[in-house]
């Protein structure tokens, strides 16, 4: 981006309301479809209508930053393994892409994903639905790169850094999150739905933590350390705190399904079609069901075929409306461990994992 059309965009993100989003006008290729939210570093959102594919497509993919990385020279690229490892050592993506390759089709989702949507309103990047996507990523597991440097038994956490450099005084996007999920699911991938990942997605490789929220999935991936201890600093113990349980870092997703697809219009006795996606920290989706009367009953939806763990579920539904008038339907879903979506999410200072659920309105003609 030139210096013209970043300052263009710098003053659109200063005199705009949060909740007003603004098409990107800048070359770059998410430019093209994807909602912008912040100028500096990039944050912008899938258009909800958009998110209506198994596959979330690279050039439809969300992203969020806290700083901006330098572009990594992928043949220079190293990987650092130190800390609680008998044998540290640094690999080449080449010495990575020798390991056996695995993949693992999942969601990845802000952990701020509808902060815009919490009553009263918070600070921060004012997301609405689209800070999500599901894609096939493609690696190797951390636990084989672990193994190879001798992972110690005193190890509990991993942590984790990525190579952008905050402004000064400012502390790192450092984090580490349990060793047990990271060695049980954890993915070092250095591609998505097939291509190379792109810069904006932490080139060339990054963490993959299906089930867990957004901000574990460290970008740009330089370090990994086993330690006896997490983390400290500003982004373990001040930022992403669990919404019901402060004093603890977030982990799992929360369950919840979202209205991609619905007609404005309708006709009585007509049938249309209603659909979205629903996913949770849960490996799967056991069910989604509507309600035309504000929760009192619900039907289920059907749910599509394609599901992998800690994959989005599609889901459809089909609604003859019976009588004229403006009709509110909403939408919860049920994970495979029981959790139901609430109708409110727990209200939190910094607005994370907003999962209420979610209406829509459909005006109906005689
Ligand atoms: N190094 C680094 N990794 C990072 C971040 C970051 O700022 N720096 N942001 C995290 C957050 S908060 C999210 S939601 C995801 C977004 O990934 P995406 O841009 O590929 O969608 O990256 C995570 N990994
Ligand atoms: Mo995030």
């Amino acid at each position: 981006m030139d210096r013209r059309s970043f300052l263009k965009l710098a003053t659109i993100a200063a005199v705009t309301p949060a909740a007003v989003v603004h098409a990107l006008q800048t070359s770059h290729p998410l430019a093209k479809r994807l909602l912008q939210l912040n100028a500096y570093p990039l944050d912008a959102e899938t258009p909800l209508d958009l998110l209506n594919t198994y596959i979330t497509p690279n050039d439809l993919f969300f992203t969020r930053s806290h700083y901006i990385a330098p572009r990594q020279n992928p043949d220079r690229w190293t990987l650092t393994i130190d800390g609680a490892v008998s044998r540290p050592m640094q690999l080449a993506l080449a010495d990575l892409m020798k390991l056996p390759k695995v993949e693992a089709t999942c969601v990845l989702q802000c952990a701020g994903n509808g902060r815009s949507l919490f009553k009263p309103t918070m600070p921060g990047v004012q997301w609405r639905h689209g800070a999500v996507g599901n894609a096939r990523w493609s690696g190797v597991r951390v636990k084989e790169v672990l193994e190879r440097a001798g992972l110690k038994g005193s190890a509990r956490h991993l942590h984790t850094l990525g190579s952008d450099v905050p402004p000064r005084q400012v502390p790192p996007f450092h984090r580490s999150l349990e060793l047990e999920k990271v060695i049980q699911d954890g993915i070092i991938a250095f591609e998505m739905n097939g291509e190379p990942l792109w810069h904006e997605h932490g080139a060339p490789a990054r963490l993959i933590v299906p089930g867990w929220a957004g901000d574990h999935w460290m970008k740009w991936l330089k370090r990994i350390s086993p330690s006896p201890t997490p983390q400290s600093g500003f982004y373990m113990d001040t930022a992403y705190q669990h919404p019901s349980r402060p004093g603890n870092p977030i982990t799992e997703l929360f369950v919840k399904s979202t209205i991609t697809s619905a007609p404005a219009k309708a006709r009585a006795g007509a049938r249309v079609t209603i659909g979205g996606f629903a996913f949770s920290g849960a490996p799967d989706i056991a069910k989604v069901e509507v309600t035309e009367d504000e929760g009192h009953t619900w039907r289920s939806a059907d749910l599509d075929s394609r599901h992998d763990p800690y994959a989005w579920r599609l889901w459809s539904y089909r609604w003859t409306p019976a009588s004229a008038g403006v009709h509110r339907l909403m939408v919860r879903a049920i994970d495979s461990r029981g959790s139901t979506q609430p109708r409110d999410p727990v209200w939190n200072q910094s607005g994370y994992l907003h999962n209420g659920w979610h209406a829509i309105a459909v005006e109906v003609r005689a």
